[in-house]
């Protein structure tokens, strides 16, 4: 029978007699150890400049740390030649050195006990920490097969990992970043396009007229490159069209804000295609060359006129119909924002196609100004054996079938799954995520992590998925380590280095060096073919005529596009759309054959009962989902989120600015944590809306604990998307528990 599962933090760590590295030992008896080896840090051989990719958020711009004389990192630079940047870093990317000095950060491998007084954590070295691991898998794969083993990860070190759990022979590996963040737009625009966008979307930003940005707040949410194309578009003359029920900052540089009702803007796409096709705004040369489904797609909106929208949305059919016209006029230089974080309301897959067919009624997807068609640089394949077939993966638990990615919240479903002899979870690694802020329903996470035989978590924080952890294992940051080379798409291919600018602090390593100790250890290292990064560099390099030296004087390298590869469609050129019937399909037949609608169909969904108000939640523009929150640099920056509340809805409660209050959502959850209002008319009455990835509540973030209120905790109502699986995450609403003192 397995024990239950304590939250451990690092105050009950027990010293345990273990030998550990001087250094690492060092920091948990000296707390100015870390200002020392600050101040020393780097003196040998060292040089002053040193390039890296930035790790704060997925974006990657590339940059220089420059130390000083003495060693001491000083700042962190934008790469001139980096087009995910252009030479600047946001906020975040510059205060990114906070992360490397962050006192808080974990230091050693630790190892869960039991002993008489209950559970604690004891300090291990790394030898001890990677035997348990490869011997714990050894036996789990023995017991239950190696499939019942899964990888949750996100960030630079998931290649690695993910080789080493497919050589072990499990699949069960799945990214918040498609089923929490971006999975049903890739499959909006996977079944009319042939092809998902992909990361970074290839929104052709500096040279679009009209700019059409739909519950996607660019400028606070800080997609570097995006967001100053976005200004650089707005000079130009750009028209910005924001639908949002919240005054964002991109609504107040919008010539329309449409301050939708919230959960209907399916309606308001729908009603915007109607236009287009019963106006004759659409681009008819374009749609007749590559569309199919036309007819079909027009006696399907032919209902949903703007006097049908308006009752749903609250916009007015005059604004509606003006809209449409404005995205007609610049057609193609058009932009509809396929947005990022877009799991809402579980029919989310359905509004990302509504959002495809419009631009491709628009004409603007492979065209100038709407959608370019990226390149990325074509590495060396090394060819290794094939990976061993697993028997069995999340597909056979659940069915989603337009999932092209692993879901996180499908291996949480076979975790739960206690029958005896039925394909379940049993152990999960979980790099460079934290679980129970990043999954909706953080009570249900903690259930599946209690039902785990064994938990190995790789981070760089004492993060709170840490302290349910068998063994956690500290990774060192980003500005500690090679990695290997990115490889984002763009308009011309791009290829980054990030080497380390400083040695690993404590006793911490990289990804890749654990990745492959574990694999030597489970005897599965022939997927591993180089020793170390800085080899495989080498050969990255040598194969694209570069080498390790060059990278490390210019940090980015640029190559060309192949000849025949267009940036853009050219004008009436013959082009295959990656669909099965090769042209954009505005009718789905994959859908109709699966059983949905082969076109977006609206349904209402539920509205806050009296007294509750929809919680709406988003990114803070110095902040980066949970990961920051405790960075030093960026807490300065902003130390805890507010709650935006509409003047009637303050009025009525009679809630003052600055007060600090609790939520309570409708399945009666109250937050662990308060949060201050903040009094505003930007939002609308029926919603309130507060910054993601606060309200840590383990003791160990120093800074971060107790600082303002978790959407994650309030979010217990999920509505899955039947076709991809990503888990909608707005339909909880929340009410003021003015009884519980603040
Ligand atoms: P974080 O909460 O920032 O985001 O989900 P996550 O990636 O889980 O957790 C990142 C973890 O990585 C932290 O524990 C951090 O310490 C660790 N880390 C940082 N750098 C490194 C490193 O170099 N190595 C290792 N090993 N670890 C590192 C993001 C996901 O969350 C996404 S993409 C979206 S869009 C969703 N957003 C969202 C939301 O807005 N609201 C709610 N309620 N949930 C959401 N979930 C999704
Ligand atoms: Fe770093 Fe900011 Fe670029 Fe993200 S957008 S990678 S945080 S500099």
């Amino acid at each position: 029978m397995k024990t239950r599962r304590e939250f451990l933090k690092l105050s009950t760590l027990g010293l345990g007699g273990i030998a550990l590295s001087a250094i690492a030992d060092n920091f948990t008896k000296d707390p100015k150890a870390l200002e020392k080896l600050l101040k020393g840090a780097g003196s040998g051989g060292f040089s002053l400049r040193t390039p890296t990719y930035c790790e704060i958020c997925f974006w990657k711009c590339a940059g220089w740390v420059y130390k000083n004389e003495k060693g001491e990192i000083q700042k962190i630079i934008g790469n001139d030649e980096d087009n995910q940047c252009n030479g600047r870093l946001c906020p975040r990317g510059t205060g990114g050195v906070g992360m490397f000095s962050d006192e808080d950060r974990l230091k050693t491998p630790m190892i869960r006990v039991s002993g008489k007084d209950g559970q604690t954590f004891r300090q291990a070295s790394w030898d001890e920490a990677l035997d348990l691991i490869a011997e714990k898998l050894k036996i789990i794969k023995e017991k239950y097969g190696a499939e019942s083993v899964a990888l949750f990860t996100h960030g630079s070190g998931t290649e690695y990992l993910e080789t080493l759990i497919k050589a072990y022979g499990s699949d069960n590996i799945a990214e918040p970043a498609y089923a929490q963040c971006k999975g049903p737009r890739e499959a909006g625009f996977l079944a009319t396009f042939g092809a998902g966008l992909g990361s970074p979307e290839p929104t052709d930003i500096r040279d679009t007229r009209c700019l059409v940005l739909i519950g996607s707040h660019i400028g606070e949410n800080m997609h570097n490159a995006q967001v100053q194309e976005m200004s650089d578009a707005i000079d130009k003359g750009a028209t910005i069209i924001t639908v949002d029920p919240r005054f964002s900052t991109a609504a107040s540089k919008s010539k329309f804000w449409l301050p939708i009702k919230p959960a209907t803007d399916l309606a308001l796409l729908l009603s915007w295609i109607h236009v287009l096709i019963h106006e004759g705004g659409y681009d008819h040369a374009y749609v007749e060359k590559y569309a199919s489904g036309f007819d079909q797609l027009k006696t399907h909106v032919q209902p949903f006129t703007p006097e049908w929208a308006y009752g749903i949305t609250t916009i007015t059919p005059d604004v509606i119909r003006k809209t449409a016209r404005e995205m007609a006029n610049a057609s193609p230089a058009v932009i509809v924002h396929p947005g990022r974080h877009v799991t809402w309301y579980g029919d989310d897959t359905q509004r990302s196609r509504a959002i495809a067919i419009l631009n491709a009624l628009l004409g603007s997807y492979g065209k100038r100004g709407g959608f370019y068609l990226p390149a990325r640089a074509l590495l060396k394949n090394v060819p290794l054996a094939p990976f061993p077939e697993p028997k069995w993966t999340w597909r056979n638990i659940v069915n989603y079938p337009f999932a092209d990615v692993g879901i996180t919240n499908a291996i949480v479903d076979a975790t739960l799954v206690n029958k005896p002899g039925a394909s379940s979870v049993k152990a999960w690694m979980v790099n460079g995520t934290n679980l129970p802020f990043t999954m909706p329903d953080t009570k249900r996470t903690l259930k599946a992590i209690q039902n785990l035989e064994f938990l190995v978590v790789i981070d760089t924080m004492p993060m709170e998925i840490t302290g349910w952890a068998d063994v956690v294992l500290p990774e060192c940051t980003y500005l500690e380590r090679y990695d290997k080379l990115r490889n984002v798409p763009g308009r011309v291919p791009q290829l980054a280095l990030r080497m380390p600018a400083e040695k690993p602090l404590y006793s911490s390593k990289p990804d890749y060096w654990i990745a492959t100790q574990l694999a030597s250890r489970m005897k599965i290292s022939s997927w591993f073919p180089y020793k170390t990064m800085e080899e495989r560099l080498e050969d990255d390099l040598k194969f694209i005529g570069s080498s390790l030296s060059e990278m490390k004087k210019i940090g980015v390298k640029t190559l060309p596009r192949e000849t025949d590869d267009f940036l853009y469609i050219p004008d009436g050129a013959d082009y295959e759309f990656g669909t099965g019937s090769g042209k954009i399909e505005l009718y789905s037949k994959d859908f109709e054959e699966a059983g949905f609608d082969p076109m977006p169909v609206y349904t209402r969904h539920p509205e806050p009962p009296e007294g509750f108000y929809r919680l709406s939640y988003g990114r803070a523009p110095m902040h980066t989902f949970s990961r920051t929150s405790n960075n030093p640099n960026l807490f300065d920056l902003k130390k805890e989120p507010s709650l935006w509340v509409n003047p009637k809805v303050a009025t009525h409660w009679g809630l003052k600015n600055e007060q600090k209050v609790y939520l309570e959502n409708q399945d009666g959850v109250v937050a662990s944590f308060p949060i201050k209002v903040r009094i505003t008319e930007r939002i609308r009455w029926d919603s309130v809306y507060l910054y993601h990835g606060f309200g840590h509540t383990d003791k160990r973030l120093s800074r971060a604990f107790g600082m303002g209120t978790s959407d994650a905790e309030l979010i217990t109502r999920v509505n899955t998307d039947p076709l991809c699986g990503g888990t909608g995450m707005r339909g909880n609403f929340v009410t003021f528990k003015l009884d519980k003192e603040a």
